[in-house]
C-alpha cells in the first residue's frame, strides 16, 4: 500500500453534478482517486469516470509546448494536422505574440465582428470570465459562447420565458423528499450517475413514485412506476396531454396558479385538441398511461422534474422544455423542498461558464448585453470609456462558424471545445472551418478542431490549477491545484491575461481593463463584485463546502432551492404551444430514426476518456438497435454495418439492445472513426438556435467486408 506525500481535495472534472474527489498523491504523481464519506454533493460515492478517468493527464499525446503549424493555414486549404511533425515547438513569446498580432491585424482590418471566440465548460469561472472579458473588453465583441448552446439552451430560453431565469431550481438530492417525480430525456444512470443514485434511493427507501418518459428503456425504468415510451421529437404533444388531464380532472392547483401565475386561461383553452387519444396517435405512447402519469404527478404531495437533453436537442426544444415547466405551474410543484424543475446540467461547470458571461447575450451574471444599465456597470468595472462596450448581442456558437467567410467572422479562438466532433453534420462544418482565416485552440491535446488550428496553446487540466466550478445545483466549489502544470503547460486564466496584456499594447490602450491579478480568487472577487449573485462567495467560505447562488452578502448562506416567494420574473407565465414535428421524419429511403447520445464511460468528443484508461472499457462504437430491426436487416450483434443520412455515413458494428425501441437506433457521440454527427441534422431551434441532435433519418446497409475489417474487433459492454 503506498502512503501518500498529499491529499488534495477538488471537484471532478467530468459531469456537472460536481462530485468531491481526493486526489492521492505520491512524488507529485496522482496514483489513486477517492471521496471522502462526508461529501455534501455525493457521499463518497464516485462514478468510474470519476474514480479513474483522471490519467488523461499523463498521457503520451497531451500537449504540453506552444506549437505554431510550419504551414501557414490559408482560408479555404486549411487542413488537419494531428502529427507533431507538421507543427514547430515554439516558446510561449513567440505564440502569444503570433496570436495577438494576428487577432489585432484582423480586429483593425474588419472590425468587431470579424473575431469570435468559444468558451469551455470544462474550464474554471475565473477562466471563462477572463476569456469573454478579453474578446468584449478589447475586441469589442458579443460573440462569445460555448457548448451550452448545443446543450440546455432549449431549457434555458424556455425558463428564462417563464420564470425569468435559467438554473436548476432545486438541489438534486432533494430528490428523496419527493414522492413521485419525472425523468425525461435524461439517461441519469450513465450521465448522471450519482444523482442516478439519490433517485433510485428516494424510490426504494422512500416509496416515491418514478415515472420515466423516454423512447428507450433506460435502467431507470428498472425503478419505475410508469414509463412512457414516446417516439423521439414528440415531447410537445405528450407534455400539453399531461396538463389536458390536469386541467380537465380538475388536479390543477387553483391557488398557485391564481397568486404565481399569469396566461392561464388562454393557455388552458389551447390545451383542447391534446386530448389522450390525439397524443397516442401522434407520441405512440398509451392513452391510459398519459392519463395515469398526468394524475401521479399531479396528485403528489411534492412532484418533481428532471430533464436533460432529449428535451432541449429538438428544432422545438424550447417548446419541449415549456411543456415540462406548464405542469409545475398548473401543479404548483415548485418553490418548496422535492420539487421543482430541474435540467441536469451536463459539463461539470457549463453552468459557471454560462453565469460568468461566456454567451452571447449578457454579461457575467445574466446582464443583457443589450441593457444600458448592465453595459455601463461592466464599463465601470473594467475600466472602459463609457458607450465603449458592444450593445448589440453576438452570435451563437452554431452562427459563429456558419458565418466564417469573407466579410463575417475571420478569426476564431477554441478554449475546450470540439466543433468538429460535437456540431450537427460535420461536414458542413468542416466547410466553416477550413474557411477561417485564423484559428486558434487552447487546450490539453490536438483534438479534432485544434488540428485544424494555426496556433496551439497548451493548457493545464483541471488538477494543476486553482479555481472554481459550479455544479448543476448551482453549487459553487473549489478546484485546487495538486500536481505541478506538465512541461512548459500554463494555466488557461494565466495564458489569457498574458495575451490580453499584449493585445493591449498593441491597440494601444495599456492596462485599461487591468489584466493584472493575484491570483483566480482576484479574479473571482472582481466578477462577484458586479454579478451581484455571487457577492456573499469567498474562497474561504468555500474551502471545506460549496455554496449555493445566490448568496447575496457574506452571511447569507446560499440558496438550496428557488422561487420560494416568487418568480425573479414576478409571475410565472403559461404559452400556448402547437406541435412541430422534427425536421427529418423516416420514410421508405431512410426508414429509421436516428438519435444520439452518451455512454457511461466516454465524455462527448472523447477527447479526454479516449486518452484514459477508461477507453479500455468502451472501445469502439456501436449502432444500438432493436432485436426485430436487427432481424429485417438480418444482422446480430457484431456485425458491421453502414449507417447513412442525406448528409454523410459511418460504419461500426451493431450491438442488438434491450434499451432501443423498434425503429429507432443510438449512436454514441463519442467515436471519432464512426462519428454520430457526420449523420445528424442542422436543424436549429428558432428561439434557443439549438440543433437537432435527436432525431434525423438514416438508413442501415451490411457494410462491405473489407469496410467490415478495418473495424475493431467485437467489444461489448451490455451492462446498462
Ligand atoms: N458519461 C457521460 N456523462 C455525461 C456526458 C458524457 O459525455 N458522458 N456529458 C454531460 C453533458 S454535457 C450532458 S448535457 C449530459 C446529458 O445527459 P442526458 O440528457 O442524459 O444525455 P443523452 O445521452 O444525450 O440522453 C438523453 C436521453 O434523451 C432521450 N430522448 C431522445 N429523444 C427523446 C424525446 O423525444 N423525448 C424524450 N423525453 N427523451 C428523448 C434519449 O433516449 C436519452 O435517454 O450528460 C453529462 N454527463
Ligand atoms: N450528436 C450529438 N452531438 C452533441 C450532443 C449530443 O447529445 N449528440 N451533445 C451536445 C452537448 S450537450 C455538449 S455539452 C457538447 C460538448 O461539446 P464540446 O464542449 O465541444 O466537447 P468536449 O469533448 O467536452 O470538449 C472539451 C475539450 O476541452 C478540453 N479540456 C478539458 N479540460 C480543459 C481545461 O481545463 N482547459 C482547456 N483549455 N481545455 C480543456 C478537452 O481536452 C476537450 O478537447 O456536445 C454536443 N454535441
Ligand atoms: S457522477 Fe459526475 S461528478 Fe461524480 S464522479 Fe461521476 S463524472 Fe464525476
Ligand atoms: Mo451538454
Amino acid at each position: 500500500m503506498i502512503s501518500p506525500d498529499r491529499i488534495v481535495s477538488t471537484t471532478c472534472p467530468y459531469c456537472g453534478v460536481g462530485c468531491n474527489l481526493h486526489l492521492h498523491i505520491k512524488d507529485d504523481f496522482i496514483y489513486r482517486v477517492t471521496s471522502p464519506h462526508d461529501a455534501v454533493v455525493n457521499h463518497g460515492n464516485l462514478c468510474v469516470k470519476g474514480r479513474f478517468g483522471y490519467d488523461f493527464m499523463y498521457h503520451p499525446d497531451r500537449v504540453t509546448t506552444p506549437l505554431i503549424r510550419k504551414t501557414p493555414q490559408q482560408p479555404g486549404a486549411r487542413t488537419q494536422a494531428f502529427d507533431r511533425s507538421e507543427w514547430r515547438a515554439v516558446s510561449w513569446d513567440e505564440a502569444l505574440d503570433y496570436v495577438a498580432d494576428r487577432l489585432v491585424e484582423i480586429y483593425q482590418r474588419d472590425g468587431s465582428q470579424a473575431l469570435a471566440v468559444y468558451c469551455c465548460a470544462k474550464a474554471t469561472n475565473e477562466d471563462n470570465y477572463l476569456l469573454q472579458k478579453l474578446f468584449r473588453a478589447l475586441f469589442r465583441t458579443n460573440n462569445v459562447d460555448h457548448c451550452t448552446r448545443l446543450c440546455h439552451a432549449g431549457s434555458v430560453v424556455a425558463l428564462q420565458m417563464a420564470l425569468g431565469t435559467s438554473a436548476m431550481s432545486n438541489t438534486a438530492a432533494e430528490v428523496i423528499h419527493s414522492d413521485c417525480f419525472i425523468v425525461t430525456g435524461s439517461n441519469t444512470t450513465e450521465n448522471h450517475p450519482i444523482i442516478a443514485l439519490q433517485m433510485k434511493e428516494a424510490v426504494r427507501q422512500h416509496g416515491a413514485k418514478l415515472i420515466v418518459i423516454d423512447p428507450r428503456r433506460l435502467e431507470l425504468c428498472d425503478f419505475a412506476t410508469l414509463w412512457l415510451p414516446l417516439k423521439p421529437g414528440a415531447n410537445v404533444p405528450l407534455f400539453s396531454a399531461m396538463a389536458h388531464v390536469i386541467v380537465k380532472e380538475g388536479l390543477v392547483d387553483r391557488a398557485f396558479i391564481d397568486a404565481r401565475t399569469t396566461g392561464y386561461e388562454e393557455f388552458a383553452r389551447s390545451l383542447e385538441p391534446f386530448t389522450p387519444a390525439y397524443a397516442e396517435a401522434i407520441t405512440g405512447v398509451d392513452r391510459g398511461l398519459i392519463i395515469e402519469a398526468a394524475r401521479l404527478y399531479a396528485t403528489a404531495r411534492n412532484g418533481a422534474i428532471y430533464w436533460g437533453m432529449g428535451i432541449s436537442q429538438f428544432s422545438n426544444g424550447t417548446a419541449s422544455a415549456l411543456g415540462l415547466i406548464h405542469l409545475a405551474l398548473l401543479t404548483g410543484h415548485i418553490g418548496r423542498l422535492g420539487t421543482g424543475l430541474n435540467p441536469l446540467r451536463g459539463q461539470n461547470n457549463v453552468q459557471g461558464a454560462s453565469d460568468a458571461g461566456a454567451m452571447p447575450f449578457h454579461y457575467p451574471g445574466y446582464m443583457p448585453v443589450d441593457d444600458e444599465e448592465s453595459a455601463v456597470k461592466w464599463e465601470q468595472a473594467w475600466r472602459i470609456e463609457p458607450g465603449g462596450l458592444n450593445r448589440k448581442r453576438g452570435l451563437t456558437t452554431t452562427e459563429i462558424l456558419a458565418h466564417a467567410h469573407p466579410g463575417g467572422v475571420r478569426a476564431l479562438y477554441i478554449m475546450g471545445e470540439n466543433p468538429m466532433m460535437t456540431e450537427p453534420n460535420l461536414n458542413v462544418t468542416r466547410q466553416h472551418m477550413e474557411q477561417l482565416e485564423f484559428l486558434v485552440a487552447q487546450d490539453i491535446f490536438i483534438n479534432e478542431s485544434g488540428a485544424y488550428a494555426d496556433v496551439f496553446l497548451p493548457a493545464t487540466s483541471w488538477a494543476e490549477k486553482e479555481g472554481t466550478f459550479t455544479n448543476t445545483d448551482r453549487r459553487v466549489q473549489r478546484v485546487r491545484r495538486a500536481i505541478a502544470p506538465r512541461g512548459q503547460a500554463r494555466p488557461d486564466s494565466e495564458i489569457i491575461c498574458d495575451l490580453a496584456r499584449r493585445i493591449e499594447q498593441r491597440l494601444g490602450r495599456p492596462t485599461s481593463a487591468g489584466w493584472e491579478y493575484t491570483s483566480p480568487e482576484d479574479v473571482f472577487r472582481e466578477m462577484a463584485g458586479v454579478a451581484t449573485m455571487f457577492a456573499g462567495i469567498t474562497y474561504d467560505r468555500i474551502d471545506q463546502v460549496g455554496l449555493q447562488y445566490p448568496v447575496p452578502d457574506e452571511t447569507h448562506p446560499g440558496t438550496p432551492f428557488l422561487f420560494a416567494e416568487s418568480f425573479p420574473s414576478g409571475r410565472g407565465r403559461f404559452f400556448p404551444l402547437a406541435y412541430v414535428p422534427v425536421a427529418e421524419e423516416a420514410d421508405d429511403e431512410y426508414p429509421f430514426i436516428l438519435t444520439t447520445g452518451r455512454l457511461l464511460e466516454h465524455w462527448h468528443g472523447g477527447t479526454m476518456t479516449r486518452h484514459s484508461q477508461l477507453d479500455a472499457l468502451y472501445p469502439a462504437p456501436h449502432v444500438e438497435m432493436h432485436a426485430i430491426d436487427a432481424a429485417r436487416l438480418a444482422v446480430k450483434t457484431g456485425d458491421a454495418v453502414r449507417v447513412s443520412s442525406r448528409r454523410g455515413s459511418v460504419v461500426l458494428r451493431v450491438e442488438i439492445s434491450a434499451k432501443a425501441r423498434p425503429g429507432v437506433v443510438f449512436i454514441p457521440m463519442h467515436f471519432s472513426e464512426a462519428a454520430a454527427n457526420l449523420l445528424t441534422i442542422d436543424a436549429l431551434d428558432p428561439q434557443a438556435k439549438i440543433p437537432e441532435f435527436k432525431a434525423c433519418a438514416v438508413s442501415i446497409q451490411i457494410a462491405d467486408p473489407t469496410e467490415a475489417q478495418q473495424l475493431s474487433a467485437p467489444s461489448l459492454r451490455g451492462r446498462y
